[in-house]
C-alpha cells in the first residue's frame, strides 16, 4: 500500500468519524447527521481495496496552513510567554475575505487547539468570533515552538477542515522527550485506562475508562455533545486527527461512561500523543496518552481485532 492510499484510509476514517460526509474529496457516503456537501463524484471511490472509500491524496488534517482556498492566518504569529496568552487569528475564505459564516460543529463553530512541537502544552479551547471574522483565543504559551489547529466547518457546501500554522513563544526551550507508552494515566483524582491496539490503516477500536479514586465512573457529562473528545497528534509531524465516540449522550442506548468507545484509522505507523478530554463534576479534563501505530504492537487488551483488512 503506498503513502496516498493510507493518506486515504485515513481521511475516509476522518469523514465517518465525523460525520461530515465528504470533509474531503470524493465520496465517503451519506454517513453522518449533515447533509453531504459532494458536488460530483460520488461513485468516484476507490473500490480496488476492500474497505476503500476514499480516494485523492488528501493528507491528514493540520499539516496545511491552506487548503481548499481557505487560509488559516495568526495575526501574530511570534507570541510572548503569558497566561493567559490572547491568540487571535482568522481563517480566510477563497474570496480572501475572512470567514464569519460556519456550520456548527460539536456544539461550536470552531475548535481551536495548541500543542508544543514535542507533544506537551496540549490546550483545547474555544475562541470568539467578532463581526470582522477575527477570532481571539485564550491559551497559557510557554516558550518554545508550538503549533495551532483552527477544526471548522464552513457554512456552505465546502467540507471541514482542520488547518495548521506554526507559533513560536521566544524563550529558553528544551524538549521534552515523548512520555513512553502507558495503558494508564493519572489527572488528578481521576484514572483512565486504554484499551485497544491502535492500528495503521485500519479501523482501531480504542476504549477508554474512567475511574475516580479506584470506583468506575459512570455519570460522565456531556461535553460538546459527546462523553469524550478524542485528538491524536504524530509524532513528527502533529499531523492532527480528530475523533468522536461510538453514540451521543440521549441517543438512548449510550451510557455516561465509565468506558468511552472511538473507532478511528491511524495514517502510519509510529508514535502518537492521544489527549482525551472528558467531563465529570462540571470539571473538564485531559488524560494524556502515547501510543504505537502499528501491527507490531503487543495487544494485551480485551478487544482483539482480526489483522488489517487492507493487507500491506
Ligand atoms: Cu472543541
Amino acid at each position: 500500500m503506498n503513502t496516498g492510499v493510507k493518506v486515504g484510509v485515513f481521511v475516509a476514517g476522518l469523514c465517518v468519524v465525523f460525520g461530515a460526509a465528504a470533509a474531503v474529496g470524493n465520496a465517503v457516503g451519506p454517513v453522518g447527521s449533515e447533509p453531504a456537501a459532494m458536488e460530483h463524484g460520488e461513485d468516484d471511490a476507490m473500490t480496488d481495496m476492500p474497505g476503500m472509500s476514499e480516494g485523492g491524496d488528501e493528507p491528514p488534517g493540520g499539516l496545511q496552513v491552506a487548503q481548499n482556498g481557505y487560509r488559516f492566518v495568526l495575526d501574530d504569529p511570534d507570541q510572548e510567554a503569558a497566561d493567559p496568552a490572547l491568540v487571535s487569528f482568522r481563517i480566510l475564505a477563497p474570496n480572501g475575505r475572512p470567514l464569519t459564516d460556519y456550520a456548527t460543529l460539536h456544539d461550536k463553530k470552531l475548535h481551536f487547539i495548541v500543542a508544543k512541537r514535542d507533544l506537551s502544552g496540549f490546550q483545547h479551547v474555544h475562541p470568539t468570533l467578532d463581526e470582522h471574522g477575527t477570532w481571539t483565543a485564550r491559551v497559557a504559551l510557554t516558550p518554545g515552538p508550538w503549533r495551532a489547529f483552527a477544526d471548522f466547518d464552513p457554512a456552505g457546501k465546502d467540507p471541514q477542515l482542520t488547518l495548521g500554522a506554526d507559533l513560536t513563544v521566544a524563550g529558553d526551550y528544551a524538549a521534552t522527550p515523548l512520555p513512553a507508552p502507558s495503558r494508564t494515566v493519572t489527572v488528578g483524582d481521576y484514572t483512565v485506562t486504554l484499551d485497544g491496539a491502535a492500528k495503521a490503516g485500519a479501523s482501531s477500536k480504542l476504549t477508554l475508562t474512567v475511574a475516580k479514586e479506584g470506583a468506575p465512573v459512570t455519570d460522565l457529562q456531556p461535553y460538546l455533545a459527546a462523553y469524550g473528545h478524542l485528538v491524536a497528534l504524530r509524532d513528527g509531524d502533529l499531523a492532527y486527527l480528530h475523533v468522536h465516540p461510538d453514540g451521543e449522550p440521549g441517543d438512548g442506548t449510550t451510557k455516561p461512561g465509565p468506558g468511552i468507545t472511538f473507532h478511528t484509522e491511524f495514517p502510519s505507523e509510529g508514535s502518537y500523543r492521544l489527549y482525551l478530554d472528558f467531563k465529570h463534576g462540571g470539571v473538564v479534563r485531559t488524560a494524556e496518552f502515547t501510543v504505537e501505530a502499528g501491527a507490531s504492537m503487543d495487544d494485551d487488551a480485551s478487544d482483539h481485532h482480526s489483522d488489517s483488512e487492507h493487507g500491506h
